[in-house]
């Protein structure tokens, strides 16, 4: 009798081939992995996958999984025959913007491990002689990087698989998942039923139609990309036998959309530089007769897209005039709205797991994270950005996913700066204040689907009143993009007057029930069984005592909370904790209510001319919430301030809050009220050293790394993470969250930035703006807990090493007198 679970993976692709290794060396070895295709080449992306794995990446955590692959795929071969030929990645720049940019990527690399460096024309050509040197301005080298050979390592981890226990069943098709009770018991197949205990759809692009078979909705779309080989180009004869077949670096013109790799005497050449290709699944090729010439995952090439690819090929690299494309096809894999991967277990079916839009690279990596969340219950991967739970509902919407899918294919190689917003499709959510932030001239930026004031041109007046001290300096022309004066002015009068601040998009669920407060006790670390009318700031955290997010939780009733959350992924981590036995109501009631956050000295004054409510110290202390009226508006108000300002977040239902705007905007004009945006936000909280979960802390960092030890409850251990953390402190820890300010005055760095002590990489940038209040630039980053206050590092910014140093915090009102009076 089996003693581990019972596990059937859906596809036997690069994904499914992992993690069948991954779960076999941890020890489950009732593994059975399923596939339409035959095998081993099923006929899926990873059949005919050129293999580039490219590792460096603007996010930490993809970035750490292709390191991940790297490192593994290198130790595995197939009789001798490699899985990953380690000859290097270039990325060569043919703008002055794509060389800068190179730089800012050199930095991501330093930033998450990966050796990198940009180099010249000249080593440009001697890495890649095919390369013309009068066309390129540098490059970017990653000597680590290299040709993964997807389908044959698909092979050398079935086997090594096999050797554990597990089977692979080619030509067989999923046509039904099995489910009782809410938990998934098998997949059908025109066989019959395999029993399983645990379901893991690794189908690639078809990754829809099988979440469909349990009601998940998967946010992909298959799309089409070109792929062609050259015919024998005359300067690559000779260079390469049959086994090594490569020993070109893989190339990537990005100025063109196009990437390249070397194969014997031929190259391929990849490209993204045609028009999306939206693939319907019913188009595809039959999947029960696989060819290395005809399978599901290629479409015809359509040769008039790939015309101008030839072109600017033969541009970079004149070689390839001597010869002609041999065979081209399109090939198919997933797209998503934001580029990222699909991880994590159905919401309503438990048991049925997914890891899909996953590329080659990132595919070991994956395979990993995926076994240790069903082994061991987490990953020490940060997942956040792979969540398939991490979409608002808006954002699963068929025309959504299509539309964004389809813009990530168009970006894909764009130069990209970290706040651009998408164009299209923008105003899906709007907060009720919408029309109001539009008269005033909102800049909106947009995310989770909602529309974002950024600044308000109404206030840019303000920016000739502002005091020398805050006139902020001017920004360099990219990176000070989606940067406004005018932030500078909001701030300012946040600190010295009152502003309103739209935080309708800041997620809120409602917790009730009699369960409520127990599962809230359970998953979080503070004391929450305080008086109604409490506010308590608390740390969601796992297992093994990583943050998953930070929460305030309000206590409005005896069995009634009103949690304030980071997003999607806390309602999905409330809603799975929350007991069966429906003595807990979990709702999300952000869409249907809105909040004011109305902050600054003059904050009180505003309200008091508008309420017969006590909103003095005594009457709504620091931290402490109540139900009151506002010009005749019922609002909840909540006294605490991410900007660490005197003032509430003043929550309302979804149509009274256009009244509330109006009331405290009218009876706030001779007190100088504001309409303020995200931008003088940010640098607000950052002065006063608030947390951003995502981007300060993840699940890698504990409390006391991240200087959130306070929140943590000392007596009853009771908590999900308790036993994890026990024992640790502010003196155990080995690295910090830190704040640095810049000693030039005015280098704002974007974020992801390394960070250098003594000459070496030792830490990353997580967040940083303008300080507005101090007149210098912040930067939060993590690093060695030995970097004391007081000592002097450096932040490379695009290759240059920007002087900072280490500093107390907060940088604002230490002592919350501002915040408490
Ligand atoms: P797949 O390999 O598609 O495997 C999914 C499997 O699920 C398939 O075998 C399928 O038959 C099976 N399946 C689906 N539905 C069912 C069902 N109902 N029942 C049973 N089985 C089912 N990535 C890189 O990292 N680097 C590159 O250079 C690169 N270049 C690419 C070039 C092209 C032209 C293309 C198309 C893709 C490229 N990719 C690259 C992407 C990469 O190929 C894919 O992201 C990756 O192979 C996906 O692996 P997978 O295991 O998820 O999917
Ligand atoms: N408002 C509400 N909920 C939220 C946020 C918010 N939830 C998500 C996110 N933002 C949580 N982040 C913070 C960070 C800091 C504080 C509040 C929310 C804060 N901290 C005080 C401090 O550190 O001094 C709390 C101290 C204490 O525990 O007394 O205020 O913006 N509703």
């Amino acid at each position: 009798m089996s003693t581990t679970p019972r596990v059937v993976i859906i596809g036997a692709g690069i994904v499914g081939a992992n993690l069948a290794d991954e779960l076999t060396v941890r020890g489950w070895h009732d593994v059975t992995v399923v596939d339409q295709g035959p095998l081993p080449l099923t006929g899926g992306s990873s059949s005919h996958a050129p293999g580039l794995v490219f590792q460096t990446n603007a996010s930490k955590t993809m970035t750490e999984f292709a390191r991940y692959t790297v490192e593994k795929l290198r130790g595995l071969d197939v009789d001798g025959a490699w899985c990953f030929n380690q000859v290097g990645g270039l990325e060569v720049a043919t703008t002055p913007e794509r060389l800068t940019d190179l730089y800012r990527k050199r930095g991501w690399a330093t930033s998450w491990g990966v050796q990198a460096e940009v180099v010249g024309p000249e080593e440009c050509v001697r890495l890649h002689p095919l390369i013309d040197a009068d066309r390129v301005l540098g490059g970017l080298h990653v000597p680590t990087d290299g040709l993964a050979k997807a389908s044959r390592a698909v092979v050398a981890l079935a086997r090594r698989a096999q050797a554990r226990g597990a089977r692979f069943l080619g030509s067989t098709r999923v046509i039904g998942v099995e489910q009782a009770g809410g938990r998934v018991t098998g997949v059908r197949t025109p066989e019959g039923v395999l029993p399983a205990d645990v379901v893991v759809t690794c189908a690639g692009f078809w990754g829809r139609a099988v979440g469909a078979m349990v009601g998940m909705e998967v946010p992909l779309l298959p799309l089409a990309h070109q792929f062609a080989w050259t015919g024998q180009v005359p300067d690559l004869v000779g260079r390469n036998d049959e086994l090594t077949e490569a020993s070109l670096p893989i190339l990537r013109h990005q100025d063109q959309d196009l990437y390249y790799r070397e194969r014997g005497d031929t190259l391929g050449i990849g490209s993204y530089a045609h028009r999306p290709m939206p693939v319907d699944l019913r188009d595809l090729a039959p999947d029960d007769d696989v060819r290395e010439s005809s399978m599901p995952s290629m479409l015809p090439f359509t040769e008039e897209d790939f015309a101008p690819v030839w072109e600017q090929s033969q541009l970079l690299l004149p070689s390839l005039r001597s010869t002609k494309v041999d065979i081209g096809f399109n090939g198919v894999f997933s797209f998503t709205p934001d580029g990222g991967p699909l991880i994590g277990e159905s919401a309503d079916v438990r048991g049925f797991w997914i890891a899909e839009a996953v590329w080659v690279t990132h595919s070991a990596g994956v395979g990993r994270a995926v076994a240790q969340l069903l082994v061991e219950g987490r990953s020490e991967i940060d997942l956040h950005g792979c969540d398939v739970h991490r979409f608002e509902e808006v954002q699963l919407a068929p025309e959504y996913v299509s539309e964004t899918s389809q813009q990530n294919f168009v970006e894909i190689y764009d130069v990209l700066h970290p706040l651009q917003p998408r164009t299209s499709p923008r105003g899906l959510r709007v907060s009720p204040f919408h029309a109001r932030q539009e008269s005033l001239g909102a800049v909106f930026l947009e995310a989770g689907g909602w529309e974002r004031p950024h600044w308000y041109e109404a206030n840019a007046g303000l920016v000739e009143q502002l005091p020398a001290e805050w006139t902020p300096p001017a920004r360099e022309p990219w990176a000070g993009r989606f940067s406004s004066p005018i932030a500078a002015a909001e701030a300012w009068r946040t600190r010295t007057a009152v502003a309103l601040y739209d935080m309708t998009p800041l997620k809120r669920l409602e917790v009730s029930g009699p369960g409520a407060l127990g599962l809230l006790q359970r998953l979080t670390t503070g004391r929450l069984d305080k008086s109604v009318g409490s506010v308590t700031y608390t740390l969601a955290l796992d297992e093994a005592g990583g943050i998953r997010s930070d929460l305030t939780v309000a206590r409005l009733g005896e069995h009634l909370f009103q949690v304030g959350a980071n997003g999607n992924l806390d309602h999905d981590l409330l809603r799975r904790a929350a007991p069966a036995d429906g003595s807990v109501v979990v709702r999300d009631t952000t869409g249907g209510t809105c909040c004011i956050g109305l902050w600054g000295p003059r904050a009180r004054d505003l309200v008091q001319r508008l309420t017969s409510d006590d909103f003095s110290n005594e009457g709504l202390k620091y931290f402490r919430a109540k139900r009151a009226r506002i010009g005749g508006v019922p609002v909840t108000a909540m006294r605490l301030s991410y900007v660490g300002e005197l003032g509430w977040e003043l929550y309302t239902d979804a149509d009274t809050g256009q009244r509330l705007w109006d009331v405290l905007w009218s009876a706030g004009q001779d007190l100088g009220v504001v309409a303020a945006g995200r931008a003088a936000f940010n640098s607000l909280r950052l002065e006063k050293g608030y947390r951003a979960w995502g981007s300060d802390m993840t699940t890698e960092h504990d409390p006391y790394e991240a200087g959130l030890g306070f929140a943590v409850r000392t007596q009853d251990q009771g908590h999900v993470g308790s036993e994890a953390i026990a024992g640790l402190g502010a003196d155990t820890v080995t690295r910090r969250l830190s704040c640095l300010t810049v000693d030039d005055g005015h280098s704002v760095v974007l974020g992801s930035e390394p960070v250098f002590l003594d000459g070496r990489p030792a830490g990353y940038v997580t967040s940083a703006a303008f300080g507005h209040t101090i007149g210098r630039p912040i930067a939060y980053a993590w690093l060695p807990a030995s970097a004391g206050v007081g000592t002097a590092v450096e932040i490379e910014y695009f290759g240059r090493r920007i002087p900072a140093t280490v500093s107390a915090e907060p940088l604002v009102d230490p002592e919350m007198a501002r915040i408490r009076g």
